[in-house]
């Protein structure tokens, strides 16, 4: 049972609630419009060769039977890019990337050359005439060796780099923690892991380019969560005017995080088009997908935490080893090359805390933090709610009571964390008390007292998270120096119908939906009278995309900003049209009525008829009923939630399963809590496939051992339980409807609640921590006193 009803059962609501989602009629009748769905005359066919070394050094590669192939129109290889400069593109992170390789392939799956054909089978057929001689090379696959002095230099095609080290970066004051640490009565230490894994979307990721030879326009049509972005890009990197590139995301297939950055084959898709005079597309298949597209997380994290003996936490202070593979890849901030795993102090008042970052290069696929994550928030949060769980234990303290202890009080909001944030609002231990009510804490403490008398193995695992969500502020955020503000455009046509234009997209979310939802809160206007266009630059206004679940945040805040600015000039027309002083006008949902007199009132459809007519309208305003806007957020929104979970071991078998799961989360104002919980739902699955399931292995010659689904596990409903929802509304201060980001919410919050759970119901084996995934070979081992490491397929 959630607390929401029935969708279905619920009349439209003319502003927020749980109307059923506008995208869904199309999707379900099987009208979605996808990358793949796109085809053009005379179209093309691309396909990528790839590596099969994790590091080996390019002797020869030779295209000519390739070519020869009759349905062959191009090859392109490295080669052929450094002849246009392009061989190299820039990443999201002030590094370099090979688009094809030249001198070396640095991971296996790597792009090594893309053949141009009539068709798609042309093309993979083709791939197998290219004949490479590759000079194999020793791997680094093990992220805590990349420093080693004996390791080879992955990135020497960076004049002087000597070592593997992409970054060290830290934050807090060190010698305020040393002397918190000094004064406390308990000390408590892990080192955890959060290993790789991929968000794997239902769509994979690809790109039609076409290139105008007569108007010199570009138009691609890309998986991407950020279309204005990608524009840019391909602007700075091709050096093509940007007005002459139209970038456009049509129905994306689920995004999480992998369709935020540039992939070497889009670029290809787009030199070959030039190259060509002909549209190419280019479609990675599931395995390409896995094995080269970003991955997230790679955090080998550790831990101390400072406490006194009654339980007071007093500071943390962490290591971390950032796993980024061959090219630093995904938007990572370049102000905090850690993401924003700087709020690790999570959602305690702590009086000193600090970390230390350091990234190394191995010879894995690129990427860096993608994957439902808040930029790297995911790892925060586990790693301080399992610390939290390790000081329960070496305390002997019940884990609910020390995190209730501990949590941020109501009071001390606005609150400036310890590293620095700027914490908008929350009232933390309302949440708590919420979640431990509906899963009745209490007794399932009693029941696990009795079953572990009859040798029974029961868990109960407790998570808090703040998360920091709304990329915008500039002294946050920004992609390749480009700030983060998010424009919005709305026409109020002469009936009254509107068209809402945004600069992010949906990848899933419902942005049909909601973004109607809230024009229409402000205006009046129902939901299914506005039409929200997004998803093309050419049609919407400039802003930086989706991801960090930054579109309520930023672009729903410029969605209301801009109905409110329709309104005031509403206000104007309507004086006129009532001749009364604007003044003496007042609004209640759908009209303006004078003072006093109810019935004399003015819809926003009647309004918009006017506008556009030969009214005369009030020195100043120009007619018609449209406004702009442009939202730089003030700061990021913090939203919040407490999660319980009941796991059962089984003793002999090590299989986890899930039994319960209780979440509340507090996201401030819901405009549609239906889509809410969706989100909420689907994210509890991920934290639940990567706390149990998922890991992308490597052997020790930098094998990918998770290419395909059989390998890669990912959760179904077989392993997820009926998630019970709460929530509490503690609305943002600074955003205009009070909305916080709720898309990464639950995938940051769960998988700490899953592994606590694990942890606790091992106890009896003086288990004291589980690595992620805790598949039943890992907890057995753990049950036996020998951990086994999942990310590389060493026993
Ligand atoms: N919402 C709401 N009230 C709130 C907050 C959000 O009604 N207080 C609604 C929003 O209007 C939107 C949805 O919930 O329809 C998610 O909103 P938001 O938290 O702003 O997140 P974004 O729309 O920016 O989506 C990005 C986020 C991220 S970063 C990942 S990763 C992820 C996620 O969304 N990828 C998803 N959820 C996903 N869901 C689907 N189906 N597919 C993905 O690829
Ligand atoms: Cu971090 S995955 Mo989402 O931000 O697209």
């Amino acid at each position: 049972m959630t607390t929401t009803d029935i969708p279905s059962q619920r009349s439209t609501p003319v502003g927020h609630g749980s109307m059923p989602r506008k995208e869904d009629e199309r999707f379900l009748r099987g009208h979605g419009r996808y990358v793949d769905d796109i085809t053009l005359p005379g179209m093309l066919y691309g396909a990528v060769l790839r590596s099969p070394h994790a590091h080996a050094r390019i002797v020869s590669l030779d295209t000519s039977a390739a070519q020869a192939h009759p349905k062959v129109r191009a090859v392109i290889t490295g080669r052929t890019l450094e002849g246009l400069n392009l061989a190299w593109m820039p990443t999201l992170s002030h590094d370099v990337q090979a688009v094809l390789a030249t001198d070396k392939v640095r991971f296996q799956g790597q792009e090594v050359a893309f053949v141009v054909a009539e068709d798609r089978y042309a093309a993979r057929d083709a791939l197998e005439l290219i004949d490479v001689e590759y000079e194999p090379l020793t791997p680094v696959v093990d992220a805590t060796r990349a420093l080693d002095d004996d390791a080879p230099v992955i990135r020497d095609d960076v004049e002087g780099r000597t070592d593997n080290r992409v970054f060290d970066w830290e934050t807090g004051d060190a010698a305020a923690t040393d002397a918190v640490f000094a004064s406390a009565d308990v000390v408590a230490t892990q080192d955890m892991l959060y290993p790789r894994v991929h968000p794997a979307p239902m769509e994979t990721c690809g790109a039609v380019a076409d290139m105008d030879p007569v108007t010199g326009k570009l138009t691609v049509w890309t998986t991407t969560q950020a279309p204005h972005a990608h524009r840019t890009l391909y602007a700075l990197v091709a050096g093509l005017p940007e007005h002459k590139i139209r970038v456009i995301s049509p129905d994306i297939g689920g995004g999480f995080g992998n369709k935020v950055g540039i992939y070497p084959g889009y670029v290809c898709a787009v030199v070959s088009s030039i190259v060509t005079g002909k549209p190419v597309k280019w479609v990675e298949d599931r395995s390409e997908n896995l094995m080269s597209t970003s991955f997230a997380r790679d955090y080998h994290m550790h831990g101390e935490i400072a406490a006194t003996r009654d339980g007071t936490i007093l500071g943390l202070r962490v290591k971390v080893l950032a796993d980024h593979g061959a090219f630093n890849g995904t938007a990572q901030p370049s102000k905090f090359p850690a993401g924003f795993f700087g709020v690790f102090t999570g959602s305690y008042d702590l009086r000193a805390a600090h970390c230390r970052v350091t990234g190394v290069y191995t010879n894995k696929a690129p990427g860096g933090v993608a994957y439902a994550c808040s930029f790297r928030i995911t790892e925060a949060v586990y790693l301080v709610e399992r610390m939290v769980d390790v000081l329960a234990r070496e305390l002997d303290m019940d884990p609910a009571e020390l995190r209730m202890r501990n949590l941020l009080r109501p009071e001390q909001f606005p609150y400036r964390s310890s590293t620095g944030w700027e914490y908008d609002s929350g009232d933390y231990p309302r949440a708590l008390r919420t979640a431990l009510e509906m899963a009745h804490y209490d007794e399932l403490r009693e029941e696990q007292r009795q079953r572990r008398e009859r040798g029974e193995l029961m868990g109960i695992g407790v998570s808090f998270f703040t998360e920091a969500v709304g990329a915008g502020p500039r002294k946050h955020m920004d992609i390749m120096g480009l700030g983060m503000a998010d424009g919005a455009e709305l026409r109020v046509h002469p009936t009254g119908k509107a068209v809402l234009r945004l600069s992010v997209q949906t990848q899933g979310q419902g942005h049909e939906t909601t973004f109607a939802q809230i024009v229409a809160e402000e205006l009046g206007i129902p939901p299914e009278d506005i039409d929200v266009v997004h998803g093309d630059t050419d049609q919407t206004p400039y802003g930086l995309g989706t991801y960090g679940s930054r579109s309520t945040p930023v672009s729903g805040a410029a969605a209301a900003v801009v109905a409110r600015k329709v309104r005031e000039r509403a206000r104007l027309v309507a004086s006129a049209m009532l001749e009364v002083d604007p003044d003496d006008l007042e609004w209640e949902k759908g009209r303006f009525f004078v003072t006093g007199d109810p019935t004399s009132g003015k819809t926003i459809a009647e309004i918009a008829m006017a506008a556009h007519s030969d009214l005369e309208l009030p020195e100043g305003v120009e007619g018609h009923l449209d406004a702009e806007t442009v939202y730089n957020p003030p700061n990021l929104t913090y939203p919040f939630g407490a999660y319980v979970c009941v796991v059962d071991v089984d003793p002999d078998t090590a299989q986890v399963k899930v039994r319960d799961f209780v979440a509340v989360d507090d996201c401030g104002v819901r405009i549609n809590p239906m889509i809410v919980e969706g989100q909420i739902h689907g994210g509890l699955a991920d934290g639940i496939g990567m706390a149990l399931m998922q890991v992308m292995a490597f052997d020790s010659d930098g094998n990918h051992l998770g290419g395909s689904f059989m390998d890669y596990l990912l959760p179904t409903t077989m392993e997820c339980p009926s998630w019970r929802l709460g929530q509490t509304v503690t609305p943002s201060p600074h955003h205009p409807i009070g909305a916080k980001g709720v898309g990464e919410s639950a995938t940051v919050g769960s998988p700490a609640a899953v592994i606590n759970a694990v942890v606790d119901a091992l106890k009896p084996y003086g288990v004291r921590h589980v690595d992620m995934p805790a598949t039943p070979a890992v907890v057995w081992r753990a049950m036996q006193g020998r951990p086994l490491r999942t990310d590389l397929a060493i026993t």
